[in-house]
């Protein structure tokens, strides 16, 4: 039993432990060797750090990497509280004082933990000042909707509230910022699963009730976010050559992936840190996948280990991996051959992040800069990584053509490279003799300005197809997917499956495993509807003639004055109380 008082004394760089799960842990002499940096650490030296270290480490991370000498034991008691500004408001002439000497959005680093299922957060402020009181929100409020249900006010001390709540827990260290007051209103008000209608609903109500860090996390892009925004856009260039007088009574979703049965032609494809959405983390999408029959991808950073996710699925699921090449080779051995051993029907070699790209919104809500607390640490942290940057550091920026023969000779797992950007390097991969490609960019998180992979797919086949090659390996596709119709012009352009990531990572973080089951079906329903209306009843007949593509490469002026006059769709309503 270690006393919280006694914690917090170990508080600097050479003497520092924390608090994960009730535990105290003497970290002192791993700061150095921590695979993201020490900085990161240092922010919770004698303080509890779960928050920040569970979406990131797997549950068996201490046990297997931190010798039992360093284990100091429970803790007892509480950490001495901050003081306080009044009970349920914020003081924002000081949050105004912290923006203005370039502490804006002074996130905790990583904090994890969004959606409705988490517990307190610990989020510290973006900035606003006295009397002028802005909030993002708001103006994303006044951008789409008439009336923000959940107003903020400013009282007369220059205190800043969410109007009739009290919403200050007594266990947080620091004030909650206006954002995140907020994000607690919005979630106690969420819309009823049955008022989600398409996946950008979900988008929708994730993006008004995850934490800050992790919707930034998982929304952000690179750069301008030109190519995730493209990804999406490109698929509204083709158009559908539907056939009538078909009988279509019956229609059959189900096709194969790798020689692995599925009841769909999309799968859950593999994205990082699950438990920033979800405190159970990525084993919510295993167990959903269970119930309708979808292929999982399980990521390498996945916030669950491999093998949770693995235990979670049921004997007739199939799970793939999606591997990122450490550059020490024989822990990426170890790793495919468990994989091989516990059942996984495909290596998805990711070949498209030897380094990740710079997302600026993650980046900005991730400023581990926040050292103030620690002895001997100054201004002088990195602000520029993210968790994600940090943590990928052991990714193999040597991987090269050569190297698929290795992985040949260490699996039988069909190899698949996840993350081909070209026509040039699809034929490469032919002549490599792998197993599959899919053509992504990796949800426009990487290179900017890489081609829309729906592009990249139409430019592509009739060049297999006309060197016989079509059959040679199978093309998946993944980036920008939101409707049943995008995936099916996917298929119709000779896809053989389509991969769907940060949708079912908001259906999960918003309603949980019930959540992700609505997105599947609401993809189905959408799906047997195109399927009728096209003149399609099975996958095998969907092809090249189903879709016009004439468009793909033609820039359509916008339309200023229909533009006003149109009445957009709306997004569901939160609820009044
Ligand atoms: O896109 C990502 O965020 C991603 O793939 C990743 C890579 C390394 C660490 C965490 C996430």
């Amino acid at each position: 039993m270690v006393e919280y008082s006694e914690v917090e004394q170990h508080n600097n760089k050479k003497d520092c432990w924390v608090v994960i799960h009730g535990k105290a842990y003497d970290v002192s002499d791993f700061l150095d060797e921590h695979p993201g940096g020490s900085g990161i650490i240092l922010k919770y030296a004698g303080k509890d750090a779960t928050k920040a270290f569970d979406p990131i480490h797997p549950g068996d991370t201490l046990t297997k990497y931190l010798a039992p000498k360093y284990h100091k034991g429970e803790v007892t008691g509480k950490p001495l509280k901050k003081a306080k500004s009044k009970k349920g408001k914020i003081d924002a002439s000081g949050l105004s004082m912290a923006k203005a000497s370039g502490e804006t959005g002074g996130q905790e680093a990583s904090a994890p933990g969004g959606g409705s299922h988490a517990g307190s957060s610990q989020t510290s402020q973006t900035g606003s000042s006295a009397g002028n009181v802005v909030d993002e929100f708001d103006v994303e409020y006044d951008e789409q909707d008439d009336k923000d249900p959940f107003p903020l006010t400013v009282s007369a001390e220059g205190t800043t509230s969410v109007e009739d709540e009290d919403e200050y827990d007594d266990d947080e260290d620091d004030p909650p910022s206006e954002h995140e007051l907020k994000r607690r209103q919005y979630l106690k008000k969420m819309p009823d699963l049955g008022q989600i209608y398409n996946l950008n609903d979900f988008e929708f109500v994730a993006r008004h009730t995850m934490e800050k860090v992790a919707w930034a996390y998982y929304s952000s892009g690179s750069d301008d976010e030109i190519t995730l925004r493209e990804n999406h856009l490109s698929y509204h260039r083709i158009y559908f050559k539907p056939r009538i007088m078909v009988d279509v009574t019956n229609i059959d979703l189900s096709t194969t992936m790798l020689g692995c049965k599925t009841s769909v032609p999309f799968y859950i494809t593999a994205t990082a840190l699950g438990k920033l959405g979800h405190p159970e983390g990525e084993v919510v999408l295993t167990k959903a996948a269970a119930k309708e029959g979808v292929i999982q991808m399980i990521p390498t950073l996945a916030s669950c280990s491999f093998d949770e996710i693995v235990d979670a699925a049921t004997d007739e699921q199939t799970q793939f991996l999606q591997l990122y090449v450490n550059a020490d080779r024989e822990i990426c051995q170890k790793i495919v051959q468990h994989a091989e051993h516990r059942g996984i029907k495909g290596l998805f070699i990711t070949v498209d992040a030897p380094q990740l790209g710079r997302r600026e919104k993650d980046m900005r809500s991730k400023d581990i800069a926040d050292l103030s607390h620690v002895q001997g640490e100054g201004d002088d942290a990195d602000r520029s990584q993210g968790a994600a940057r940090a943590i990928s550091s052991f990714i193999d920026t040597g991987l090269n053509w050569k190297d698929i023969a290795w992985f040949r000779s260490i699996t039988k797992m069909p190899i698949i490279l996840k993350g081909v950007q070209t026509v040039e390097d699809s034929l490469k991969a032919v002549e490599h003799e792998v197993d599959g490609i899919v053509l992504s960019n990796h949800g426009g998180r990487q290179l900017e300005f890489s081609p829309p992979p729906i592009q990249v797919l139409a430019e592509l086949m009739p060049i297999l197809r006309e060197r016989k090659l079509d059959t040679k390996m199978e093309v998946y596709i993944d980036g920008g997917v939101r409707r049943a119709s995008d995936v099916l012009k996917a298929i119709a352009l000779g896809a053989k499956g389509v991969g769907i990531g940060r949708p079912f990572l908001y259906a999960m973080s918003t309603y949980g495993v019930d959540g992700v089951v609505r997105a599947f079906q609401i993809l189905k329903d959408e799906m047997i509807m195109n399927m009728r209306l096209l003149g399609a009843t099975t996958m095998d007949q969907l092809n090249e003639n189903f879709v016009d593509v004439r468009s793909l490469n033609r820039y359509i002026p916008e339309d200023k004055l229909f533009g006003k006059v149109y009445e957009p769709l709306e997004s569901p309503e939160f609820k009044d109380s």
